[in-house]
């Protein structure tokens, strides 16, 4: 591999890093309302999602993968992450 070539491969690593920490997920406190898992969505009573600069409330978002309906249900606590995705509040992370 050519120095340049090097050079540019280690600034770009050093890139996906950075950019990797600041996409660090940020994970809001909620209680699940209620699921609808055949129309993708669920409710939940959320407290402030800092990042979307929304306070708490309850809303139905979108949820991004199929599979977390089996670790959703009424009444649960949960933590979740929240993308806009198509435009539309999506859960993309559970824990
Ligand atoms: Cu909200």
């Amino acid at each position: 591999m050519k120095p340049i070539k090097t050079a540019a491969a280690v600034s770009f690593a050093l890139a996906v890093t950075v950019l990797g920490a600041w996409a660090e997920p940020v994970y809001t406190k909620g209680v699940v309302k209620s699921v609808k898992p055949e129309d993708g969505k669920v409710t939940i009573i959320h407290e402030e999602l800092v990042e979307l600069e929304m306070p708490a409330m309850t809303m139905v978002f979108r949820v991004s993968d199929e599979a977390m309906f089996d670790r959703l249900e009424e009444g649960k606590e949960i933590e979740f992450t929240v993308e806009r995705l198509d435009g539309k509040l999506t859960v993309t992370g559970l824990k």
